[in-house]
């Protein structure tokens, strides 16, 4: 045997190994992610979850959540390997308990009306389309006074806290928390470009508005569109922020809202932060490319994708469309390692 296998040998035992047999993986050229694009049709996905429906109540599931699981992940509860996704279902008269846990939550409403979401002592009904958030270690319960399903994209760092080995959670006594404050006092306070005089961030890092109604969020959208230069990237692109600091909703995920004009094609681009997409309305297609392979995904409304990070991806759209994201980049960001390039 030669020198460097006797010498790995004799020191394996000591939990001892050599650097320059993996120096190329551990620091990569180029990002090099394990996962690929995936997408999941509404149509593919809703009878599972009207079956999970049956199979189990919300109450006994706690969450009852079909996990987006990236098809080279299978088995880590993770979309990319820092984000958690999620289509959660409640049926009208249930209750998800309420919990709290240090992982942050958002929620993009896809179907139905009339279900809320609770966040220390104040409810937000969800509409299809709104953005709600749930800051890191607030209580949190769900119920559905609603006529039918409703279902809602969660989007959770719960792989990025699992990395950090950070993950506190707990359970309330009570199903559900009392009711604190009348629907609406977050957005009053924070939702208008005003702040309360005297306040104190009361969710830390996090946005204190929990609802960002789809019916303002697309307005804007469509304002732009007719008022302003369409991005040849993004076509009409804009990031949710967090009020009191202008940077994103929550420390480690950014959310965006677009609107691709009727006829548009996109220009293709890449970034470190992978995303998450969920489409709200309309149709288009997605052309994923990386190491000489490529996804071509055709969607519609309530449909879900993944672009991996540093995989080149381009949209276009025939009849226009909206879609909103969620993504890493504020960690990337805080961290100085965010890359993005838009190639022609
Ligand atoms: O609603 O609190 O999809 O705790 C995963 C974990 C949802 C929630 C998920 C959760 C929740």
């Amino acid at each position: 045997m030669d020198t460097r296998q006797q010498l790995y040998r004799d020191m394996d035992p000591h939990n001892l190994t050599p650097l320059w047999e993996v120096l190329h993986a551990l620091v990569p050229p180029r990002p090099n992610t394990p996962c690929i694009p995936a997408l999941w049709k509404y149509d593919e996905v809703r009878p599972f979850l009207l079956r999970a429906g049956a199979a189990i109540t919300a109450e006994e599931a706690v969450r009852r959540v079909l996990i987006l699981e990236n098809p080279k992940l299978r088995g880590q509860s993770a979309a990319t390997q820092s984000l958690y996704a999620g289509l959660q279902l409640i049926l009208p008269g249930e209750i998800a308990p309420s919990h709290r846990h240090t992982q942050s939550a958002l929620r993009f409403i896809v179907e139905g009306s009339g279900a809320w979401t609770a966040v220390d002592g104040e409810r937000t009904t969800m509409r299809p389309g709104d953005f709600i958030i749930t800051p890191s270690w607030t209580w949190h319960d769900h119920g559905s006074e609603a006529d039918g399903p409703v279902v809602w994209l969660d989007g959770l760092d719960i792989p990025m806290v699992r990395f950090f080995d950070a993950g506190f959670a707990q359970n309330s006594v009570g199903r559900s928390q009392q009711v604190a404050r009348p629907e609406g006092t977050s957005f009053s306070r924070f939702g208008h470009n005003m702040a309360p005089v005297r306040h104190e961030a009361p969710y830390g890092a996090t946005s204190p508005i929990f609802s960002y109604p789809y019916e303002r969020s697309r307005e804007a959208l469509e304002q732009l569109e007719r008022q302003a230069p369409v991005d040849e990237w993004d076509g009409v692109k804009l990031r949710y922020v967090n009020p009191l600091t202008g940077g994103s909703p929550m420390p480690t995920m950014a959310t965006f809202l677009q609107k691709l004009p009727k006829g548009f094609s996109g220009k293709p681009w890449r970034q470190t932060d992978g995303a998450v997409y969920s489409v709200v309305e309309g149709s288009g297609e997605v052309l994923i490319t990386h190491g000489g392979e490529e996804w071509r995904y055709a969607f519609g409304p309530r449909d879900h994708f993944v672009v991996p990070s540093w995989h080149t991806a381009r949209l276009a759209s025939g009849p226009g469309c909206v879609l909103f994201s969620f993504s890493d980049r504020p960690v990337h960001q805080a961290l100085g390692i965010h890359t993005e390039e838009r190639l022609s």
